[in-house]
């Protein structure tokens, strides 16, 4: 068994975080509201890339608290946290030096709220990872998935590797210290072969960290459960089933349909009771805030897992 699991087959309990520009829009863009998935605005409303650029004028999370969110997520009896550094839209949420799409060049706010993170979470005891979208990167010309503005037949993936997401993965699994899990998403664009040498490149970097299973090709370390999904029947190995706290990953603001206290204890148990983890997301507002109902009901949580639960 690989020993880097121990923390991972015990933890039962993580936190996703789903933060980008999309949290900005909200839901919304030129009047027009969406509904589920809003890290997935780009997309669904096929914004060029022209214009997505000018959200990151508007960014700036000045409430953003890395303590109160590595606390909120103590409170709630949270073992490991893991936020997006970047999701599909390409936008950057740490310093980085392979492009000026990222939160310290491109936003007023200037600053890196992931170095932030990584201490606030260490500090605690909770292990921190980060979310990477590999192969998707809707605002690079050779990157996953945007055919809106490119035209996917004659984009070069290797370049896009290459170019942007080796280069950036290097800067996050070099930069923040220990991470306890990379959650890699939607694979493509790479053989088998390719996927081995670039996991091999990467574990060299984190020999500890985990890598999820959506690196591709069975490379990962351990199995993940589609969106919102538990298995009927308790599964050997080491595995998560994720779960969105409203109806959405990124934050929509018109998306009130949060799991209340009682829910998420009950799927908490259903998962735990099967072997399994829960990591289940908050999506933050473009200032910075957790939903008043995810801060809420994931500290009544908490609470009830003090009184009855076993660790
Ligand atoms: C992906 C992302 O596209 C989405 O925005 C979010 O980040 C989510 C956590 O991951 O969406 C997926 C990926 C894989 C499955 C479902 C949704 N799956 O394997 O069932």
């Amino acid at each position: 068994a690989n020993p880097n699991l121990k923390w991972f087959k015990e933890a039962k309990f993580g936190m996703f975080i789903h933060w980008g520009l999309y949290a900005k829009l909200a839901g919304e863009w030129k009047g027009k509201r969406y509904y589920g998935s809003g890290e997935w605005i780009m997309s669904q409303a096929r914004i060029p890339v022209a214009e997505y650029k000018e959200v990151a004028k508007t960014f700036n999370p000045i409430k953003f608290n890395a303590d109160e969110w590595a606390q909120l997520a103590k409170d709630a009896g949270i073992k490991y946290m893991v936020i997006t550094a970047k999701h599909h839209e390409g936008f950057s949420m740490f310093d980085t030096k392979v492009s000026d799409f990222d939160i310290v060049d491109a936003t007023p706010y200037k600053k890196d709220p992931m170095k932030a993170l990584a201490e606030a979470t260490r500090k605690r005891g909770i292990q921190f990872g980060f979310y990477y979208s590999q192969f998707q990167d809707w605002y690079e010309p050779n990157g996953g998935k945007n055919s809106w503005d490119f035209d996917e037949t004659k984009k070069d993936y290797q370049k896009y590797y290459r170019e942007k997401a080796i280069p950036q993965l290097k800067e996050l699994l070099g930069n923040y210290g220990p991470l306890g899990i990379v959650w890699f998403d939607t694979p493509g664009g790479m053989t088998k072969e390719q996927t081995l040498n670039f996991v091999n490149d990467l574990r060299v970097l984190q020999p500890k960290s985990l890598f999820s299973s959506r690196v591709g090709h069975g490379l990962g370390d351990y199995r993940d459960f589609g969106d919102s999904e538990v298995p009927d029947t308790p599964i050997k190995g080491a595995w998560e089933s994720i779960y969105t706290h409203n109806d959405s990953w990124g934050y929509i603001k018109h998306d009130m349909n949060f799991k209340t206290p009682a829910e998420i204890i009950r799927l908490l148990a259903n998962v735990a009771s099967k072997g399994g983890n829960l990591m289940l997301n908050v999506g933050p507002d473009g200032e910075g805030n957790i939903p008043e109902y995810s801060v809420k009901f994931l500290k009544e949580t908490g609470k009830w897992l003090d009184k009855n639960g076993e660790s």
